[in-house]
């Protein structure tokens, strides 16, 4: 797929989440638009997935462990034709599949973990990355982590046993938007420097733009040259990316957006609906 096909899938998805969140009334949107362009890169142009076959055992995973931008996730896997878009018009209601974090995987096709709770996406990835290479099955998982995220001690304890046991078929992203819920993460708790906190835990550290599908697509190259180590991959993003008036504004994590900031978001995304 073209880096242009690649932009235009994003555009869609940010119009869908965007929409999402001011009819259902959910937040987390900066923390969305920040990893969309990553999960359109892993979904569209790296998984070995197949959305009539969602439980192949030869499938690749991934986890999005920063559960609370489970709406980029259920956008996509839409998209991907897991379940019809319409469905999603049931998003954050009461009884419904698609609540604010992503729910059990017999709940939903394409769903591989239930996150939310921070810190425990890479620690289930490892599991199932350790598991595969124990059934020589050739899969590879990845997961996506936010910086505020990399606060959790579950994240280094996975992050020590995966370089101790060599587990090169895992491939993790953080989302370093340099923003958590209430506050720049240097500021809560000094993450500098990041990739080399991650080389120094053993692993292939590599630092993106990551909203550069040029950059995205190169780095998982790297990582499918790696036989010895885990690796982790450094993307630079901005949170609440795509809309002028969202980006790099952390008060997106929580704030809903209006019918007229929809429309405005919708036109700077070139979607006309
Ligand atoms: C264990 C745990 N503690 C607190 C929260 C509440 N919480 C939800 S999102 C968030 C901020 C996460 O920041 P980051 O990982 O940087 O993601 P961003 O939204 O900035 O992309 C917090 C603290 C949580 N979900 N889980």
């Amino acid at each position: 797929m073209s880096y242009q096909e690649l932009t235009n899938k994003s555009n869609i998805l940010r119009s869908r989440i965007i929409e999402t969140s001011s009819l259902s009334g959910t937040p987390h949107l900066g923390s969305c638009l920040s990893c969309v362009d990553i999960l359109v890169a892993l979904y569209f142009g790296e998984l070995n997935i197949d959305p009539n076959n969602p439980n192949d055992p030869l499938r690749d995973r991934f986890i999005l462990s920063k559960g609370h931008g489970a709406p980029a996730l259920f956008q996509v896997l839409a998209m991907c034709g897991f379940y019809p878009e319409s469905w999603l018009n049931d998003y954050g209601k009461d009884g419904g599949i698609f609540a604010e974090h992503p729910p059990t995987p017999d709940h939903l096709a394409g769903i591989e973990a239930a996150t939310g709770s921070l810190g425990h996406g890479l620690p289930i990835g490892l599991g199932m990355a350790l598991a595969g290479r124990i059934q020589s099955k050739q899969f590879n998982v990845y997961a996506v982590l936010g910086d505020g995220e990399c606060n959790e001690g579950s994240v280094w304890e996975a992050a020590m046993l995966a370089a101790a046991q060599k587990v090169s078929n895992l491939c993790v992203f953080i989302d370093f938007n340099k923003w958590q819920a209430t506050g720049r993460s240097e500021d809560m708790m000094a993450l500098n420097s990041l990739s080399g906190k991650w080389q120094a835990f053993g692993w292939n550290a590599i630092e993106i733009d990551g909203h550069n599908y040029a950059q995205i697509l190169a780095a998982l190259n790297t990582f499918k040259l790696e036989n010895t180590r885990p690796t982790a991959i450094i993307a630079h993003t901005i949170k609440g990316k795509g809309v002028s008036f969202m980006q790099d504004d952390n008060n997106w994590h929580y704030r809903i957006p209006t019918a007229d900031e929809v429309k405005m978001a919708k036109h700077e995304l070139g979607i006309v609906s």
